[in-house]
């Protein structure tokens, strides 16, 4: 049987998650196209690979030529300085839009991330309506691109699913994951989702596995027929006993965001 689609990229394919999908996407397409500024490691028969920086304009239109779908996982991916989120996040992501845009892809499927929500208060729970509230100047540029999505639909009709990733992990390694965590097998039944799905405009979704404890309600997003099956409660007893409970005041448990709200400009020089 042919497979749903002839070619797919996935960029930030030598990272974490790049190398989750590497190994799943397949299924859906005859040719998977690999992307990243670092070296992939052990390319395989069915793969290209196309090594570039994302801040290259030049770059991205080539790469998302003659490409069905783009899973965009490259990028920076946590707080940095300024000019890597500039460069990576901002320039890198409006490239791969245009690209996009102009060779006609359908849809793009990306990793936007809880921080672009990271202060809102652990006791309020928000779903895919909730105004932004960054964490970082990263968070920030998960709001622009969450913006370029919404932009590049209701404009040009170039449908895009922004996941707001909470902590996609082998296992939660702290407290606060207990809550955030996405296990990887979730991870990709949502990559799979989001490709087969028939419309899907401009989609937020949260990225989360059913964990008891929740902060984020994936109801505006149920077309994509998310059924996640794991949970982070099964480590709960492991993780409580890598560290003590912290005040509950800490960052940790205040915010959607935990840490990444207490660090100081990364820029500034440290004392
Ligand atoms: P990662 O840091 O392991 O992978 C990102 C990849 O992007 C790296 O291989 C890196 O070389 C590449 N990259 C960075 N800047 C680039 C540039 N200018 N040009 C070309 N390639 C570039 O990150 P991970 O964990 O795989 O995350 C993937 C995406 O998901 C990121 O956008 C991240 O912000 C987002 N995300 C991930 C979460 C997680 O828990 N893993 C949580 C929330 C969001
Ligand atoms: C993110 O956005 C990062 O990409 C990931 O490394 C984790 O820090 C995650 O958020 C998190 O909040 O746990």
């Amino acid at each position: 049987m042919s497979k749903r689609y002839h070619r797919i990229l996935l960029t930030g394919a030598a990272g974490n998650l790049g190398q989750v999908l590497r190994a799943s996407l397949p299924v859906h397409c005859e040719c998977l196209r690999v992307s990243d500024k670092d070296d992939i490691s052990n390319p395989s028969a069915h793969e290209e690979t196309v090594i570039c920086d994302l801040a290259d304009p030049v770059a991205c239109l080539a790469m998302t030529k003659n490409v069905d779908m783009v899973v965009h996982m490259g990028g920076q991916s946590i707080e940095g300085t300024w000019e890597s989120v500039l460069n990576s996040n901002i320039i890198g992501f409006y490239n791969i839009y245009e690209g996009c845009r102009k060779n006609g892809v359908r849809r793009l499927i990306w990793g936007s991330s809880n921080h672009a929500i990271g202060y809102y208060p652990r006791t309020e729970i928000i779903d895919a309506s909730a105004a932004p509230r960054p964490d970082t100047n990263y968070g920030v540029s998960k709001i622009y691109g969450e913006a370029l999505a919404q932009y590049y639909w209701d404009k040009y009709h170039l449908e895009s699913v922004s996941i707001r990733i909470g902590s996609c992990f082998e296992e939660p390694s702290d407290r606060r994951m207990l809550a955030t965590w996405m296990s990887f097998r979730d991870f990709r039944h949502l990559i799979d989702r989001c490709l087969i799905s028939p419309r899907v405009g401009h989609t937020i979704v949260y990225g989360m596995s059913d964990n008891d404890e929740k902060l984020w309600d994936n109801t505006m997003a149920a077309h994509l027929g998310y059924r996640p099956r794991d949970n982070a409660e099964i480590y709960r007893e492991k993780v409580e006993a890598l560290s003590a409970q912290k005040s509950i005041d800490d960052a940790m448990f205040k915010f959607h965001g935990g840490g990444f709200t207490a660090q100081p400009h990364f820029d500034d020089p440290v004392s």
